[in-house]
């Protein structure tokens, strides 16, 4: 069966009144791919899968969100859309902008934003502004022209973010037959973890599901409000996507907690790398380093008693490795230059 995207497979859970309205680059039936390697480094017995975010056509679950709030865009006659961005926001809000022909501007935090999102909000025809600040104040910004001008917040604000957001908790439902015992993933702006947790209340209110999975959220240890109990000022890490001091989405997050008996923790840059690199070393995925906070924190809550044994665990890898190489390559080991010869290449490579 073709898949259209997850206006078209979800529509009755969905807000979008017409499908003639659907702008869709076709996101969302992302890999959910067991992680058996990981698995085995662990102490607890646990069953563990990768929901591969980096799959979807601009790279990150911010897809699932903006096929939804674009397509409601067009449905009201809309022109215009804008956001505050740590990079991902503004790739994917640019590509759908470019496909419905509305226009978009993106607002981003100047030197702060990896080189890929970048590219892409250019080559997709966004206005980029950078601003001489963080994504916190990018997003205060925005919100005031969005409520005085005439364009369309697409930041997560705009609950239809949350509503197409919802459909990877629908997927992995499905997928599994049942959700999952706990749900991994990184908190940033909040968006993501309060998404999650409604289309799994959703799934188990129709029936679908028979249980909930603890909501189980990890920030980076230079941008935690959410687990500090208190804004940051200047939050610094080196997983620029979640370099947020201010979630937007604060209470809702705290919600899904509460509510699923989960946790939110919060991890340092070296865990982050540290599991960055396991997961493309010892799995093959290849996220970026805010992704893997869903794993960082796997590991840092693993032989802690907080997971129960034999329970199945999702971790959201919510972006591509690819999106952000710089990183990648710092945090690798400098490739070997020989001359072009067959003595110079197998001395460098082992064999
Ligand atoms: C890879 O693009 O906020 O907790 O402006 O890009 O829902 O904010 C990105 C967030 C996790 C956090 N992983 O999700 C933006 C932006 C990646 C991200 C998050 C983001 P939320």
């Amino acid at each position: 069966m073709e898949w259209k995207g997850v206006l078209d497979r979800y529509f009755d859970y969905l807000p979008v009144e017409s499908r003639k309205n659907i702008v869709s680059l076709s996101e969302g039936n992302t890999p959910l791919i067991r992680a058996r390697s990981i698995e085995a480094k662990l102490n607890d017995d646990l069953e563990v899968y990768l929901k591969y975010e980096g799959a979807n056509p601009t790279g990150s679950f911010k897809d699932r969100g903006m096929t939804v709030a674009v397509s409601k865009a067009v449905e009201k006659g809309e022109k215009a859309v804008i956001c505050a961005s740590t990079g991902n926001t503004s790739a994917s809000a640019a590509a759908f902008a470019a496909r419905s022909g509305l226009e978009a501007i993106v607002v981003i935090p100047e030197g702060k934003i990896a080189f890929g999102k970048l590219s892409q909000a250019m080559m997709h025809g966004a206005t980029v502004v950078q601003i001489e600040g963080n994504f916190d104040e990018a997003l205060e910004l925005v919100l005031e022209i969005s409520n005085n001008y005439p364009v369309t917040l697409v930041n997560s604000l705009n609950p239809n973010r949350i509503e197409g957001q919802k459909t990877a908790s629908f997927e992995i439902a499905d997928f599994l037959g049942q959700a999952p015992d706990y749900h991994l993933l990184p908190v940033g702006n909040a968006g993501n973890i309060t998404a999650y947790w409604k289309g799994y209340k959703e799934y188990s209110d129709s029936g679908k599901t028979t249980r909930l999975p603890k909501m189980t959220g990890f920030q980076a240890a230079g941008a935690s409000p959410i687990v500090d109990g208190k804004k940051v000022e200047n939050p610094e890490t080196v997983a620029t996507a979640i370099r947020i001091g201010n979630p937007a989405s604060w209470e809702k997050a705290e919600n899904a907690r509460d509510e699923s008996g989960g946790m939110i923790g919060k991890a340092t840059d070296d865990e982050l790398v540290e599991a960055y690199r396991v997961l493309a070393d010892s799995e093959g995925v290849f996220c970026e380093p805010a992704s893997a906070a869903s794993v960082a924190g796997l590991f840092q809550m693993d032989g802690t008693g907080y997971f129960e044994d034999g329970s199945v665990l999702t971790c959201t890898l919510t972006g591509h490795g690819l999106k952000d190489p710089d990183i990648a390559i710092e945090s690798s080991k400098e490739p070997e230059t020989v001359g072009n010869t067959v003595e110079e290449v197998l001395e460098v490579s082992g064999l």
